[in-house]
Formats: structure tokens, sequence, C-alpha cells
């Protein structure tokens, strides 16, 4: 009948150990116009950072042209980059803000 060893049964992978979700960072990048002030806020509104941290990552992006502003779940780096680009286009601001996986 096809199952003379008697192993008949749902083929079930495993593996050694749990995968974990990806992370993902949110990057935001340099341009011209927005001012300063107005990136050292949306850092701190948006992320959580206190004024020198944000101050730090400001003019690290103002220097280098991106930064890493913090590593996410997928679902709360979309929140955040769609976060920061709200404030972005309300304000008239070009800031620019993505995401990538780690
Ligand atoms: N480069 C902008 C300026 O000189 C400041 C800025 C920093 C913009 C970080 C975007 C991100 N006004």
């Amino acid at each position: 009948d096809g199952d003379e060893d008697g192993d008949t049964g749902v083929a079930l992978k495993t593996r050694p150990k749990t995968a974990r979700p990806p992370m993902y960072k949110v990057l935001m990048l340099n341009d011209d116009y927005t001012p300063m002030e107005f990136v050292t806020y949306v850092l701190e509104r948006i992320f959580g950072l206190s004024g020198a941290q944000a101050v730090e990552i400001m003019l690290t992006v103002h220097k280098k042209g991106l930064a890493v502003v913090g590593v996410f779940s997928h679902e709360v780096a979309e929140t955040k980059v769609a976060q920061v680009m709200d404030l972005a286009r309300r304000n008239q601001h070009p800031l620019q803000c993505t995401m990538e996986k780690e």
C-alpha cells in the first residue's frame, strides 16, 4: 500500500533556533532647506530623543548626508517614517525619512 514501514505522516520542517523578526533601520536624509531646529524637534517628538541626542543626530545628518535614527520592527519603523513625512509635508519642508531592512 506504499506504507510498508508505517511512516505515513505530515512532514514537519524544524529549525534549531527560533527566527527573530527582521528589524528595520530608520534613516534621516539631509537637504539644504529644512531648518536644523525643525529636524531637532522631529527627532525629539517622533523618536523620543532628548534635546542633546536630537541635536547630535541632526548634526550627523547635516554633515554626513544621512544617519540611522533607530532600529525598529517593520510596523513601528513604517509608522515613524509616515509621522516624519507627514510633519515635514504639513510644514512644507523637504525633509526625507526612509527605512531599510537591517
Ligand atoms: N542641512 C539643513 C540646513 O543646513 C539642516 C538639516 C539637517 C536638514 C538634517 C535635514 C536633515 N538647514
